[in-house]
């Protein structure tokens, strides 16, 4: 279920209207008004970055890093080609939010990248799909045709002398190539594993070359941010903490779906979009961004404002805005064992730390969980996990253990109490 209450992107769109996405409801939305006004007005490159950098955008795939600082990393003067890649590869567990934006509103993302490439003087821009999802990724393809027809992309864009094409490329669902340089890896047709990293791609990107890297959400914001102004687009959040961001709301709510509101919004306005607990559940925890984010308690999580800086405070990451509610009746020791498996079943493998340690966390949680646990497992997690954390290529060894760090500090008894008493302290239908 899709549900969109308001916002940057989906401002405007019915969803239920089959042809929202092509590019004629797109310029009747306003659309591609920000890239007609940039090119007819030849504005400055430097103008450009300028006025994302004063949006406060923040890149909306889990990092949150400032969006318009990452474009001023792009050298202006580098001789050869450079990048603009979009990272649609969405796969962290509970976030299916970047899929909308391809089936609904894929001229947002297609205008953000050419408002992009504009901005950091590249020829060419690539957009890494996800390889589970089909329908988007044709989608996409069918408005980039309608793109080009319109001669929004290829040579002489709209007649002012700005050559730009955008290119969709289909992966193959591992999850690590949502890593952004594996995905380069992939892009450039190798294995898709992880490079170390400095040199970031701002630097050594795809091919090598300085590439510019966002994810599908940030891209699609920069219309808004073009067209009204980094000032509207900062004052509908908070400080640091500009503009809307989509949060896609799965478990034990009465409406799952995707909802776009202002950053700063309290969790328990969005527990009430989503319909409020299912079933009149009480509210157990809530992992806030993502299965990389550390699971919060119902009481810290209802005092809590769904922004940056706010979920940091409170130990948690807004990660990719990804917000799993668990109720009452979720056993946290089977919750984190079907975690651990995703980790484990992901690792690309060339770390130690990280091929061994998920494996090993995961047959430690599996066994607490079937009743085989010993009382000096939850000792033997910590360990392992600080032996994991911090120690690797990319962060997905630290996301397979901040859970569990988070899930046996808030619930260290329900592991206790499985390791005790081999069986499960809540009641349901799952240990
Ligand atoms: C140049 C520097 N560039 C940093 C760039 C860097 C990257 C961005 C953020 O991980 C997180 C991860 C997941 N010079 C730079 C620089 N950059 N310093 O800034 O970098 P970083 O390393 O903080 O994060 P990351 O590697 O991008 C992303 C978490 O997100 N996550 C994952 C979600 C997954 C999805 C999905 O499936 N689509 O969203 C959720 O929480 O654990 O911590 O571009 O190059 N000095
Ligand atoms: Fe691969 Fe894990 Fe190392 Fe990342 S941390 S590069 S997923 S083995």
């Amino acid at each position: 279920m899709t549900i969109f209450v308001s916002g940057v992107i989906f401002e405007g769109v019915d969803t239920s209207d089959p042809n929202c996405w092509t590019l004629d409801a797109y310029r009747a939305r306003g659309g591609y008004k920000a890239l007609e006004r940039i090119l007819q007005d030849k504005m400055a490159q430097d103008d450009v970055v300028a006025e994302v950098k004063a949006s406060g955008l923040r890149g909306r795939g889990g990092a949150g890093f400032p969006s318009g600082l990452k474009w001023s990393f792009m050298p202006r003067s580098f001789p050869g080609d450079k990048y603009v890649v979009c990272n649609s590869d969405e796969g962290e567990p509970g976030t299916f939010k970047d899929r909308d934006i391809l089936r609904y509103n894929p001229h947002s993302l297609i205008e953000g990248m050419i408002i992009a490439g504009y901005a950091m003087g590249t020829k060419a821009g690539y957009n890494y799909i996800h390889g589970e999802i089909f329908e988007e990724y044709q989608r996409f393809e069918a408005a980039l045709a309608e793109a080009r027809a319109a001669g929004l992309l290829g040579q002489n864009i709209l007649g002012s002398g700005f050559d730009y094409d955008l290119f969709a490329h289909h992966g193959y669902g591992a999850y690590i190539c949502g890593e952004e340089t594996a995905l380069l890896e992939s892009l450039e047709g190798k294995k898709g594993q992880p490079r170390f990293k400095p040199p970031f791609p701002a630097s050594f990107g795809l091919y090598g070359k300085p590439t510019t890297i966002n994810n599908t959400e940030t891209f699609a914001s920069v219309p808004f941010i073009m067209r009204d102004g980094a000032q509207k687009f900062m004052d509908l959040g908070k400080p640091n903490n500009g503009g809307t961001k989509l949060f896609s709301i799965s478990g034990h709510v009465n409406r799952p779906g995707n909802y776009e509101v202002p950053l700063g919004t309290p969790f328990a306005t969005l527990l009430e979009m989503a319909g409020g607990m299912k079933d009149g559940k009480k509210l157990k925890a809530v992992i806030p961004g993502g299965s990389s984010a550390p699971v919060l308690p119902a009481e810290i999580m209802m005092d809590l404002t769904m922004d940056y800086d706010a979920i940091a405070k409170a130990g948690s990451m807004l990660g990719s805005g990804a917000v799993i509610v668990m109720n009452e009746n979720v056993c946290m020791v089977k919750a984190l064992e079907r975690l651990a498996y995703f980790y484990h079943e992901e690792s690309c493998g060339q770390c130690t730390p990280c091929r061994e340690g998920t494996g090993w966390l995961y047959r430690i949680i599996h066994r607490i969980e079937n009743g085989e646990g010993r009382p000096e497992d939850l000792d033997l997690l910590a360990s392992i996990g600080n032996n994991m954390a911090g120690r690797t290529i990319c962060a997905l060894a630290d996301a397979a253990v901040f859970p569990v760090r988070s899930f046996t500090k808030h619930f260290r008894h329900e592991f206790e109490y499985h390791i005790e008493h081999k069986k499960c302290l809540v009641e349901h239908q799952w240990c």
